[in-house]
């Protein structure tokens, strides 16, 4: 794989300040988004005065554990402009999460907010070996979800060429890489997974691809499937983290030459970890739910909102920005198996271990006899079709998953493409229990 450490002249000054600089330039950009909160939007004006807090009650980072949550309750209940800042006619994009789940969550961006959002992702993509000059297939869902449109603006900021291609058609996504020879790859891990098999399909080999880097999010995925990628395509893998809540893609990015953790930008976007249960602030170091302040958005602000996604906070290492350990999961994703907790990306990370499975799978739970069980509906890879390889195959992972995680489960091995595919995040649990 190539080096593609970027110079650190290339660097924005503030990746690599000193902590006391980003601190300050923290404390004073803190001061104003809780102002502007307070000022503009009713909701915050009313969760701060029941709670008894003024944002000049704020004088040091550590006064902003006083302040009230936000989640995406409050977000829905003020669907969909309710908690904007800022009049419509300074606003120029609108995006909204698909809203599966319950109503969309709607947010807004002044031109300003678009710059920084730009100049984040930019910092982002720089981070993972990409350089102005450079081709990038960016195959992220483009509309209102934020990944497509999000990072073309970030690589348009950086000086890229973008291959505006969305998901999808994912025999037109290998023959674009094969003619237009991208440097770049911006893409959920999952259709990753896709478009490398579709090479397979072609009978062509990913490594004499163009491709030096891929930067994977929107979904959570393990350092087993890094090295998968990794070894798959012969280039780096990195992970990008964000939300549409706090801004998009581009919150936080790892750094190619350490590939340790994703660097959260917090010049921008201040994290701080809580016990999910009890939302008490817990340190650095230990696991939680992540939770976010924007420091600089106008039309959107967002103080201390819960995302749900659990990762602990450590030190900076290729910068001085503390990075986020990538996230296990979400806390909704968690499956309580008798009395275990368990992620999807534990039985990915088993997964990956098992000679003669496919790295595609889906989680399905059921009841019967009121006793939760979990089905792990995997594809044997190309060339272990025999009945024999499969069942040593579906044996090897349940008893893997039983030593590692410490629950039994069930296995079925399809043969190849069996299980479904995404063309954006994967959807990883299906869930027939009864709804009670
Ligand atoms: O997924 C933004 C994004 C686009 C990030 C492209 C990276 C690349 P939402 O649709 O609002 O925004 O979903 C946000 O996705 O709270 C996490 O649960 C999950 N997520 C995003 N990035 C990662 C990641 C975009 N790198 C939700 N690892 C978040 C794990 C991730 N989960």
């Amino acid at each position: 794989m190539k080096d593609l450490t970027p110079r650190p002249s290339d660097l924005d000054p503030i990746e690599i300040a000193s902590r006391d600089e980003i601190t300050a330039l923290q404390v004073k950009r803190l001061k104003w988004s809780l102002n502007h909160a307070y000022d503009n939007v009713p909701f915050y004006k009313a969760s701060f005065d029941a709670a008894g807090v003024h944002p000049d009650d704020l004088k040091t980072m550590s006064d902003l554990a006083k302040f009230p949550f936000t989640v995406k309750q409050d977000l829905r209940d003020n669907y969909p402009f309710n908690m904007f800042a800022v009049p419509r006619d300074q606003l120029r994009r609108i995006h909204a999460s698909s809203g599966t789940t319950g109503q969309p969550t709607v947010v807004g961006y002044t031109e300003n907010d678009l710059k920084i959002w730009g100049s984040v992702v930019a910092r982002s993509l720089r981070a993972a070996g990409l350089r102005p000059g450079d081709m990038l297939h960016n195959a992220y869902g483009y509309g209102l979800f934020t990944g497509g449109l999000g990072i073309h603006l970030g690589a348009d900021a950086l000086g890229l060429s973008t291959v505006p291609v969305s998901g999808g058609m994912t025999e037109r996504q290998v023959r674009l890489i094969n003619d237009f020879n991208p440097n770049g790859i911006t893409v959920t891990p999952s259709y990753a997974l896709s478009i490398l098999d579709e090479f397979a399909a072609e009978g062509l080999d990913p490594r004499d691809c163009s491709l030096d880097v891929g930067i994977f999010g929107a979904e959570p995925w393990t350092n087993a499937m890094r090295l998968e990628i990794e070894q798959a395509f012969d280039m780096h893998a990195v992970d990008i983290y964000g939300l549409s809540e706090v801004m998009g893609p581009g919150v936080a990015n790892e750094c190619v030459e350490t590939k340790d953790g994703l660097h959260i930008w917090e010049d921008h976007f201040y994290p701080e970890i809580v016990n999910p249960e009890t939302g008490e602030l817990v340190a650095d170091g230990e696991e939680g739910e992540l939770v976010f302040t924007s420091l600089t958005k106008e039309a959107f602000p967002i103080i201390r909102y819960r995302t749900r996604d659990l990762t602990r906070l450590l030190p900076g290492t290729a910068r001085s920005m503390r990075r986020m350990e990538k996230v296990t999961g979400r806390s909704d994703d968690m499956i309580i198996l008798r009395g275990v907790n368990v992620f999807p990306t534990q039985i990915e990370e088993q997964l990956m271990t098992v000679h003669g499975l496919a790295p595609h799978f889906q989680i399905e739970l059921s009841r019967p006899d009121r006793m939760d069980q979990m089905l792990v509906m995997t594809e044997a890879a190309a060339g272990f079709a025999s009945d024999e390889q499969r069942k040593q195959a579906a044996g090897d992972l349940a008893a893997r998953v039983k030593r590692t995680v410490g629950i039994s489960i069930r296995v079925t091995v399809a043969d190849p493409g069996g299980v479904a595919r995404s063309q954006g995040k994967a959807v990883r649990i299906v869930d027939n229990r009864p709804k009670s």
